[in-house]
């Protein structure tokens, strides 16, 4: 494939944009190759700035579970877009959008609107602390909850139970309040909350872990979770900013049938445009300002042109069969990696929940981080390129998970497991 115009953009845009991205993974530093550039994207495909063609399966990182520029996603844009793209004032859209997210989750009796994940699981994380009294958080290794302070910590060393950050700019400080523990392990949850005993505010995870690669709940890790938060008066935090909406109508509390007391989502809530949200339990979200004392604001929460996009893609996909075309369409592909990985001499293993997969070079099974950095991250990159090579836009990191939207048609997942035969066969 030509890249040519990408290379040239990628190098001017370098000047004047760190590592010329606006969010890192997007510079597949971890694939061994340069970015490409995307200039516009139809249904399952985005088409790059040399004019090449690829079956898109981060779909802006899942936002685009109906497929890149839905006509009733775009006219809906379009309509609010000529009435006005934002007043700093209340719409009777965002209340729609609330009541759509309520519908889907019924431990949602209050939300707030945000502009990003971060900001929705960053404001949470402050509202669990003001509710509860309490200083300490716990989060799980490999857990991605967005950029905030006191989410950018891993386990202290030694006998130290307190986080250290993992990014320069995080005080010492601000991570002393976080403990980490291993995804899977309740009974090291356990351990962390008896040493910790009525100073832990909340406990965050993903309920699917999808920033680690794609790595489920074992059985009974989410229901251990519950009864131990319900029975120590600490907030389950659970953060589906990547699941909520995902891997069903109402999310993996759904699938799974365990209810946070806060609840964190974005992506496809906003259709491909700038939201989060937090909501919850009636007595917790009554504490946020104005309401309450724990403060939260934003310039453009609520959005009148993000709420349109989330909106029409809500009322989308709660139609009637759309979570059981996700499904045929991804155990389709699943059924047709395994056939090729078997027939592979390539270690790998094949993960998946719903629309959300990834394939990890690693003999599996992959419980917690600990498991997925064993992985072959260097094969990784080579099939990576393979594929993109092919066609195939991959997530572009080993610890990324893969989304399937409802646009992706038998031929596109015919053409990504024979490249996925292909390219397994030039490692
Ligand atoms: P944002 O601030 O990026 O909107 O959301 C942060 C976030 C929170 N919680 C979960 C479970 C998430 O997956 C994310 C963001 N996901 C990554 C993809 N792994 C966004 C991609 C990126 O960082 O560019």
């Amino acid at each position: 494939m030509n890249h040519e115009r990408s290379e040239a953009l990628f190098n001017a845009a370098k000047k004047v944009i760190p590592g010329g991205v606006n969010s890192p993974v997007r510079a597949f530093k971890s694939v061994g190759c340069n970015p490409v550039f995307i200039e516009r994207a139809a249904g399952s495909k985005i088409y790059d700035a040399d004019g090449n063609a690829y079956i898109d399966y981060v779909g802006s990182w899942g936002p685009m579970i109906l497929g890149h520029c839905h006509p009733k996603v775009v006219e809906a844009i379009q309509q609010t877009a000529a009435s006005g793209a934002s007043f700093g004032a209340p719409t009777a859209r965002e209340t729609v959008l609330a009541e759509l997210v309520a519908t889907a989750y019924p431990n949602i009796e209050k939300v707030r609107m945000v502009s990003s994940g971060t900001e929705a699981t960053m404001s949470a994380i402050r509202l669990a602390r003001g509710f509860t009294g309490r200083d300490k958080i716990l989060k799980f290794d490999g857990c991605y909850h967005g950029h905030a302070d006191s989410l950018l910590v891993k386990a202290g060393s030694g006998a130290a139970t307190f986080g250290v950050p993992t990014s320069p700019g995080v005080p010492a400080d601000f991570a002393k309040y976080t403990l980490t523990a291993t995804y899977n392990d309740l009974a090291e949850v356990k351990t962390l909350v008896a040493a910790n005993q009525g100073e832990i505010a909340c406990i965050i995870l993903e309920p699917i872990a999808g920033n680690m690669g794609c790595v489920p709940p074992v059985a009974g890790f989410l229901e251990g979770l519950r009864e131990l938060c319900t029975a120590e008066g600490i907030v389950l935090i659970i953060d589906e900013v990547m699941t909520g909406f995902r891997v069903a109508f109402g999310g993996a509390q759904e699938r799974f049938g365990v209810r946070g007391d806060l609840v964190c989502l974005g992506k496809i809530i906003g259709g491909g445009l700038p939201v989060g949200a937090f909501g919850g339990k009636r007595e917790i979200m009554e504490c946020l300002s104005p309401e309450g004392g724990v403060y939260q604001a934003g310039t453009l929460s609520g959005n009148p042109l993000a709420m349109s996009a989330g909106i029409a893609t809500l009322q989308l996909i709660r139609e009637e069969g759309f979570y059981e075309q996700i499904e045929e369409k991804s155990a389709y592909l699943e059924k047709g990696l395994r056939q090729v990985a078997g027939n592979s001499s390539v270690s790998t293993c094949f993960q998946r929940v719903g629309g959300m997969f990834c394939t990890f070079f690693h003999p599996g099974p992959v419980n917690s981080f600990a498991d997925a950095v064993q992985s072959d991250t260097v094969s990784f990159g080579a099939f990576f390129r393979a594929m993109l090579e092919q066609g195939i836009n991959l997530a572009p990191s080993q610890f990324e998970a893969g989304f399937m939207s409802i646009a992706h048609s038998r031929e596109d997942l015919d053409k990504t497991i024979t490249a996925v035969e292909k390219a397994l066969a030039t490692l």
